[in-house]
């Protein structure tokens, strides 16, 4: 049995995503992380960095315990473990191993810090914010122009690159307003093509349903929102 220590956010909806469509029997542990229970020493034993998504795979390498913390990692390791969403041709492979990364290096690093200037920061951040949008319609781009040339990001076949962008592709109209998905036909089709998938419909109502379970932004204490982003008294600089 595999452990998902879970909020509802892009990076925890990637692994539902591959559990779901690997059908991996899998437990879910909320970490209410609007509340601070990241920072709780017995979960930064799990994950260093203090974040979600880890899992604890009961049945792993040598038919002992692992954890794996990172979303990108978790993917490979899930893929490894099933032989499935990775070809195992070389090239295949390491096409969607780029896409991944474009994802992991890219994607979710601008867009992360887009939403928090658009949505947690106090008022004021024209500069972050026109340069973030414009970082994350830049990676938008990028990965219009691939599904031009190919089916999926990776290649011919749904992969684990497909499942890392799907989280944040379809925040698009929200984050960047409804024109903004005009610009990317090919990305909305295929996204479109990705929620249809049954288990994506699992995966997204296991996300709404962590989502209940855990405090939301707009009920956070002030004190745990500057821990979390680094602010007021947790300032460094
Ligand atoms: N690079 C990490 C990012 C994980 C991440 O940012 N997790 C957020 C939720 S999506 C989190 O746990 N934030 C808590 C915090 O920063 O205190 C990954 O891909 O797994």
């Amino acid at each position: 049995m595999i452990t998902l220590y879970a909020m509802g956010s892009p990076n925890v909806t990637k692994i539902y995503l591959a559990l779901e469509e690997m059908a991996l029997p899998y437990e879910v542990m909320p970490v209410d992380v609007m509340a601070g229970a990241q920072f709780d020493p017995a979960f930064t034993r799990l994950s260093p960095s203090a974040k979600v998504p880890v899992i604890v795979d009961g049945e792993g390498p040598g038919g002992r315990a692992y954890t794996v913390f990172e979303s990108g990692a978790i993917l490979l390791y899930l893929a490894d473990k099933t032989g499935r969403f990775l070809p195992r041709d070389m090239a295949a492979r390491y096409d969607a191993i780029q896409w991944l990364m474009v994802q992991l290096t890219g994607m979710g690093p601008m867009f992360g810090q887009y939403v928090h200037f658009f949505r947690f920061a106090p008022p004021g951040n024209d500069y972050a914010l026109s340069r973030y949008r414009t970082q994350a319609r830049r990676v938008l781009d990028v990965m219009e122009a691939r599904l031009g040339e190919a089916e999926w990001l990776g290649g011919a076949e749904y992969s684990i690159a497909d499942i890392a962008t799907f989280p944040w592709a379809r925040t698009v109209g929200t984050l960047l307003g409804a024109e903004a998905e005009t610009d990317y036909p090919r990305l909305m089709e295929w996204a479109g093509r990705i929620a249809a998938r049954p288990a994506a419909g699992r995966a997204l109502a296991a996300v709404d349903e962590v989502r209940s379970r855990t405090t939301q932004f707009d009920r956070a204490m002030p004190e745990t929102l500057d821990r979390i982003f680094g602010r007021g008294e947790y300032a460094r600089a």
